[in-house]
């Protein structure tokens, strides 16, 4: 390597040549009194002397990459979880499957993904002759991306069901080592798994057989892809009044739908589930939620041909650029009802809750693969005259994002373990109520957690981390949307409090016993119980908060929503790092990271709270500040 020390010495090598004209009229300068910069002077070549950068020379030193890893080896926490959770003769096949995966993921799928990432699908609205034929042309990567989820049983495992409830945890961790390089095929694989768990709570009869089958098929040549189509120009969160769409029934019973789908992702799947209003015979349809009923519909025939489906645009977005987004015109589109007439809402709640768990995946798994990359950076990295990860104040950076992933990761399984019980009809009451909670709590939490752990991860690649080749920004730019779509933040914070209201309370009753009962089993294990104490004091704090917002009115109860939501996942989040770090296996690292967990505050919404956050008039001074000096 060049260094300053080695130019000079060649600076001073040899008799000096006779001046050039330039070097001639630069020392008549430099005599006269007018400096050079210093960079220039350095770079000023003395005939005959090999400098470093001169010309094409670029210089000897380059950044050695961070490589990928499999994600399965390399991920202690994953594997521990495992052991501690899954029965023995599970534990065998789940891990072996998962090691040759992630091997997988390293050496095809992710190259795949950045091939997706760099072809971006287009739409062919005419063909060379005129005729309109609304194809959209996706990239070879992304075709492959769909055979791969076929044969490495992507959707099937979760419901061929051969490891019983556990079928559902093995899915979750092969999606979550797939996510990150999966050039957002993550997507109609969550709307797949959504429809696919729709079809089955509905009853497979009909023509849903078919569909059933496909969705859940292991065999390339057969296996579909499903859509989500439920945002219209209206309304993408309130869908009870923002839906247009209108369905006429038809002599032979089906259905032909009419209407403008604003958002449907992976425009490209082969079905989609639909929200429409039935029109009647004079013309009239029923308004609101209970207006609204779900259709199954296959978007192309036998011959490929568009089912009354005009594809107006792709949308350009910030990120999942992988991935076609469009804008439809159902216009004749043939149509099954699946649901009873104005169930539509209710009915696709189950595709909801299955895509918001992919939701969680993609963001957890999102920050995994960038602490991972991240990680490999610092050991290779020198600043300072030292490796990066020798610099404390980088690790205490990457600690910090380490105990945010790993705690998004015990939310993600509690889930996936839920969802498992919950399909195989072992789930008590109990397991039912902390499912339909923890759903909304953790794709709110987790989403906005890999906005900032994976922005804090880009950092420190310091300038790598801007530049498009590395194949990092994507990462962000894709996070982006991790708390838009399948409800936003706020939304998914009222979504809690509906669980609350539909059962009474119960969610919430299910929920502190559950908190207990780990605390409980930590309490016991040296090293944790300053912390199980912590959590102990959050939980009580927040009996007291229900107590008084009890005797509240709505819109107090309303304000508190998003901090509320997120108290209960950090406390929850926190008893499920304790009663990891209590398990026989647990190693003094998992002590530490519930401990660091427990130390920030557990109880937001007490805190919010105390600053008068949800007072009477604090709703018109938000308004207030945030109007102040607008003309609007
Ligand atoms: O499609 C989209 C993008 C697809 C991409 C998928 C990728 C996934 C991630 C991949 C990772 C890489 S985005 C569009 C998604 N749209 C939404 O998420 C909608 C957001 N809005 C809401 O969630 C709202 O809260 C609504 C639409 C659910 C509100 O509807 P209503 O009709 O006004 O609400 P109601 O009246 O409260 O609820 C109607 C019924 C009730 O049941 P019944 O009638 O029995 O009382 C509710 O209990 O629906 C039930 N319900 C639920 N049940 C509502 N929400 C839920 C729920 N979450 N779980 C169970």
């Amino acid at each position: 390597m060049w260094s300053r020390r080695t130019s000079h010495t060649l600076w001073q090598l040899g008799p000096l040549p006779p001046l050039g004209p330039e070097l001639a009229r630069r020392a008549a300068r430099t005599s006269a009194g007018q400096s050079e910069p210093a960079a220039a002077r350095e770079k000023c070549p003395l005939p005959g002397l090999k400098m470093p950068f001169a010309r094409a020379d670029i210089g000897a030193f380059f950044q050695e990459q961070p490589r990928l890893g499999n994600q399965y080896l390399e991920d202690a926490f994953l594997q521990r979880y495992l052991e501690a959770h899954l029965p023995p003769q599970v534990l065998e096949p789940v891990s072996l499957d998962l090691e040759r995966f992630g091997a997988c993921v390293a050496a095809e799928i992710d190259s795949l993904g950045r091939e997706c990432e760099l072809s971006p699908p287009t739409l062919q609205h005419y063909d060379a002759w005129g005729r309109r034929v609304d194809h959209i042309v996706t990239c070879p990567a992304w075709k492959r991306m769909k055979e791969i989820a076929a044969e490495e049983g992507l959707i099937a495992e979760a419901y061929e069901r051969r490891y019983s409830s556990w079928s559902r945890v093995h899915q979750v961790a092969k999606l979550y080592l797939y996510s990150p390089s999966a050039g957002c095929f993550t997507c109609p694989l969550a709307m797949t798994d959504g429809a696919a768990k729709v079809i089955e709570s509905l009853g497979i009869s009909g023509p849903l057989v078919k569909a059933f089958g496909q969705l859940t098929s292991r065999d390339p040549r057969k296996f579909w892809t499903s859509g989500q189509w439920m945002t219209e120009r209206k309304g993408g969160s309130d869908v009870a009044s923002g839906t247009e769409s209108v369905a006429r029934e038809q002599p032979d019973g089906t259905y032909c739908l009419s209407g403008f789908k604003w958002f449907t992702s992976a425009t490209d799947s082969d079905m989609t589930l639909t929200l429409a209003r039935i029109m009647d015979a004079q013309g009239c349809v029923k308004q609101g939620s209970r207006g609204l009923t779900l259709f199954f519909l296959e978007v192309r025939d036998q011959e490929g041909k568009l089912n009354g489906i005009e594809i107006q645009r792709l949308k350009e977005k910030l990120g999942t650029r992988q991935m076609p987004t469009a804008e439809l015109l159902l216009d004749g589109c043939k149509a099954h009802r699946i649901s009873e007439v104005g169930r539509g809402v209710a009915s696709i709640a189950n595709m909801l809750s299955i895509t918001r768990m992919h939701n969680v995946i993609a963001s957890v798994a999102g920050m995994r693969r960038m602490i991972s990359l991240a990680r490999a950076y610092a050991s290779k990295r020198v600043v300072f005259g030292k490796f990066l990860k020798d610099h404390p104040l980088h690790m205490q950076t990457m600690a910090r994002l380490e105990v945010e992933t790993r705690g998004a990761f015990l939310l993600l399984m509690e889930i996936a373990r839920l969802l498992g019980l919950e399909e195989t009809k072992m789930a008590g009451e109990q397991d039912l109520h902390l499912l339909r909670l923890l759903v909304p709590v953790a794709k709110l939490y987790t989403g906005k957690q890999a906005i900032a752990v994976i922005s804090e991860g880009l950092e420190c690649f310091g300038g790598q981390g801007y530049v498009e080749d590395t194949g990092l920004p994507v990462a962000l730019r894709d996070a982006q949307v991790l708390t838009i779509w399948e409800g936003t933040t706020n939304i998914l914070a009222l979504d809690v409090l509906r669980s609350l209201t539909k059962s009474q309370g119960q969610v919430f009753t299910v929920y502190c016993s559950a908190v207990q009962e780990k605390l409980e089993l930590a309490s016991s294990i040296s090293g944790l119980g300053s912390s199980v104490q912590l959590l102990q004091d959050a939980l009580h704090r927040l009996h007291q908060f229900m107590q008084r917002v009890g005797s509240k009115r709505a819109p107090a109860i309303e304000l508190a929503a998003r901090d509320f939501a997120y108290t209960l996942a950090r406390i929850y989040t926190g008893a499920l790092l304790l009663e990891h770090a209590a398990q026989p296996g647990a190693s003094s690292i998992d002590t530490y990271t519930a401990q660091r967990w427990c130390k920030q505050d557990l109880c937001p919404v007490d805190s919010e709270e105390k600053t008068g956050c949800y007072d009477a008039q604090a709703a018109s001074l938000d308004t207030a500040l945030v109007y102040e000096g607008s003309k609007l």
